[in-house]
């Protein structure tokens, strides 16, 4: 046995095991108010102020919805969402290239969850440290445009890992950028065996009743 005269503190394991912890307690405290609460990540351009623009038209007038936009800078996904009427909050992330759950419960602090069925968070546009950091959402859902090409799992693994559903958007330009949805899926089921992977178009409106009827489907009943 290899003894050493010394301690080792190993901060890092130490720090995660804390942030799970804390993400646990913000789920819960979010349940107890009848709050489902979804983090939506993927590459900047990917489309996911477009897919959420599409999705709340969808379900307006049956869920109370608010949205959190997590950017860099800036605040023109905060003005698109608001001009549908949701209850929205831009979060300025300075550097940071992601939330952790103790920047998210600030800003739903700040969003003011009362009267709320669903809530988004749109996180900063990466396909690699969002993998990294659990929120506290009730479902992780990455967004895979087809530019960025069917690899991508092979190149951020632990997104595609982490993640409870995928969707794949833009598909009404797939074929220009040759994006063959066969081998994506497989490229997807090395990582994860269980997540339901949705084409559509944000533009179009393809595959939007199967985003939608699989959101309802893991919604509280109302
Ligand atoms: N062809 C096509 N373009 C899309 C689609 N969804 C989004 N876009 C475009 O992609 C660009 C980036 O979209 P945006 O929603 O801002 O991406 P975000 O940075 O992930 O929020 C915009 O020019 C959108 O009009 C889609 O389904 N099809
Ligand atoms: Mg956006």
């Amino acid at each position: 046995m290899n003894i050493t005269p010394f301690d080792i503190l190993e901060v890092r394991t130490q720090l995660l095991e804390e942030e799970e912890k804390e993400a646990c307690r913000l789920r819960e405290e979010l349940e107890e108010k009848g709050v489902f609460f979804i983090n939506l990540m993927g590459s900047p351009g990917a489309g996911k102020t477009t897919l959420l623009e599409r999705t709340v038209k969808a379900l307006a007038g049956r869920y109370r919805i608010g949205v959190i936009e997590a950017d860099a800078d800036g605040d023109v996904d905060a003005y698109r969402m608001a001009d549908l009427g949701v209850k929205v909050l831009q979060v300025h992330t300075g550097g940071s290239c992601h939330m952790d759950v103790s920047m998210t419960r600030s800003a739903l602090e700040k969003l003011g969850t009362e009267g709320l069925d669903l809530i988004f968070l749109e996180n900063v546009g990466n396909l690699v440290c969002p993998a990294e950091f659990d929120v506290g959402a009730h479902r992780r859902v990455i967004l895979l445009s087809t530019p960025e090409g069917h690899d991508k799992p092979l190149k951020y693994p632990l997104m595609f890992e982490v993640c409870d559903a995928v969707l794949v958007g833009k598909m009404d330009v797939a074929p220009v950028f040759d994006f063959d949805p066969a081998q994506f899926e497989k490229n997807v089921r090395l990582r994860n065996d269980h997540a339901p992977i949705l084409p559509l178009s944000s533009l179009t409106g393809e595959g939007f009743d199967a985003w939608i009827g699989l959101l309802e489907k893991n919604l509280p009943g109302k």
